[in-house]
């Protein structure tokens, strides 16, 4: 019988952990083994409250029944469905949901499976439509300074995040970057949307002349920049995006991934913020992570676009895995259980307590900024001399072993805590959190 492995001893070293310093958690591991609702176990049979929800994704929290008998029901029905040239009740089912529940026109949904893939789909599709409208000079993409849009060469390209992009060498040719919105002297302590920084949008008229507008396909940010530690965009400055977008006939691609099923207190950012993007790309609250799921939704002119070319295959694209059916059964599950616990508004109501609890970690040692929107917030801290993300990652180890999960990126700590958490799990949460910044160095 052939040796499957299965009776070796299990060791930690062949796993190659994604963005992990391998090194570091394989001497101290940090293992979790279950999760219900707002809590993690450790392997160690400690409980962790979730102040991240998960990697920002498991906004109805952990283990939802609903979603979880949806997906085993379906697992039993029909574990899979070819999307090419086939269909299945569920993928129909859930597009026409998403398509009701997303702002505006934005009502045609094509589906990948992760965070990644749909940035590249968005990317692909703008240059498909440009060339299909007769502009396919139109083939740059404008990405902004400390923007995350995933891994795949495309995302990367078009991300911010200099460590991301400084081992892969040249990525895709023809990107360019807006400047970040941060500044740390405008805009330390703003609660909600900084006053100060709407006029950066502006950089987008110098690049529009320096490339010109003909070459450029699509603009691509996150309403609120997520992974570089909840950058909130100050007043007036997507408005301002979208207005240039418009006069230069340049896509407007919203990264939702983050910011969709109502971490900022509406289904969507674009809702919130009341901006209409061209497209819009989601993935980890649509299946509330259970299984995953990413989608591009475009705007009806877009798709309309493509279904007036020639006859046959419209787009060339798309995954062995698109609207996978337990996929499917867990977005339509997931959209349940946000309607039925009114979770969007939730995370809206509880805005106030959420902004109050965070604001009052102002005065602990070594804390120069604090941001928040919506469910979203962040603690920056000083850098150590020489040290960059040193003393936050010491915080985030602090806040692990008091009971905490929390996401930690440079000098910051992020927090996304699950829509479902109550008013005296945001206090729990501060005072863990601010008891391991006391205890840092
Ligand atoms: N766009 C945005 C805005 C994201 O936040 C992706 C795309 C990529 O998604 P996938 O599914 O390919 O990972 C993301 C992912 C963090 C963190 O700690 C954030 C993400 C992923 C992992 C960690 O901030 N966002």
């Amino acid at each position: 019988m052939a040796d499957t492995g299965r009776a070796s001893v299990n060791t930690l070293e062949p796993y190659w952990m994604p963005f992990t310093a391998n090194r570091q958690f394989k001497s101290a591991p940090r293992m979790v083994v279950s999760a219900k609702d707002m809590h993690y176990t450790t392997d160690d049979g400690r409980q962790l409250l979730d102040g991240s929800a998960g990697m920002w994704c498991v906004n109805a929290g952990h283990g939802r029944d609903k979603i979880v008998e949806a997906v085993r029901r379906q697992v039993t029905e029909m574990d899979y469905a070819p999307p090419f040239q086939w269909g299945h009740p569920g993928a129909f089912e859930l597009s026409s949901r998403l398509a009701t529940l997303l702002p505006g026109d934005l009502d045609h949904i094509f589906y990948a499976n992760s965070g990644s893939e749909a940035v590249d789909t968005a990317l692909k599709i703008a240059l498909a439509y440009h060339r299909q409208k007769g502009e396919a000079t139109r083939t740059r993409f404008i990405g902004r300074e400390r923007g995350y849009h995933g891994v795949g060469f495309g995302g990367t390209a078009v991300g911010g995040i200099s460590n991301n992009r400084k081992q892969f060498g040249n990525l895709l040719a023809g990107v360019d970057h807006l400047p970040h919105t941060f500044n740390l002297s405008e805009m330390a302590f703003s609660r909600g949307q900084p006053k100060w920084g709407g006029h950066l949008a502006d950089d987008l008229e110098r690049l529009v002349a320096l490339h010109d507008a003909s070459t450029i396909a699509a603009v691509i940010i996150e309403p609120v920049a997520g992974s570089t530690g909840v950058l909130v965009p100050p007043e007036g400055y997507l408005e301002r995006i979208r207005e240039i977008c418009d006069r230069h006939g340049i896509l407007l691609i919203f990264d939702e991934v983050i910011t969709g099923f109502g971490r900022v207190g509406d289904a969507f950012a674009a809702d919130h913020f009341g901006i209409l993007p061209d497209m819009m790309t989601m993935a980890k609250g649509l299946t509330n992570a259970t299984v995953p799921m990413s989608a591009v939704a475009v705007r009806k002119e877009i798709y309309d676009t493509f279904m007036d070319g020639p006859a046959g295959v419209e787009i060339f694209h798309g995954y062995t895995y698109s609207a996978h059916p337990l996929a499917c059964a867990a977005g339509l599950a997931a959209l349940d259980v946000y309607s039925e616990e009114g979770l969007f508004a939730r995370a809206a109501a509880l805005g106030p307590k959420w902004e109050g609890a965070i604001h009052a970690l102002k005065g602990l040692p070594n804390v120069i900024d604090i941001r928040n929107i919506g469910l979203m917030g962040a603690v920056e801290l000083a850098p150590r001399d020489g040290a960059p993300g040193a003393r936050a990652f010491d915080v985030y180890l602090e806040c692990f072993a008091n009971g905490l999960m929390v996401r930690q990126t440079g000098d910051i700590i992020a927090l996304s805590p699950p829509l479902i958490v109550t008013e005296a799990q945001i206090d729990e949460l501060f005072i863990m959190l601010g008891a391991a910044i006391e205890a840092t160095d």
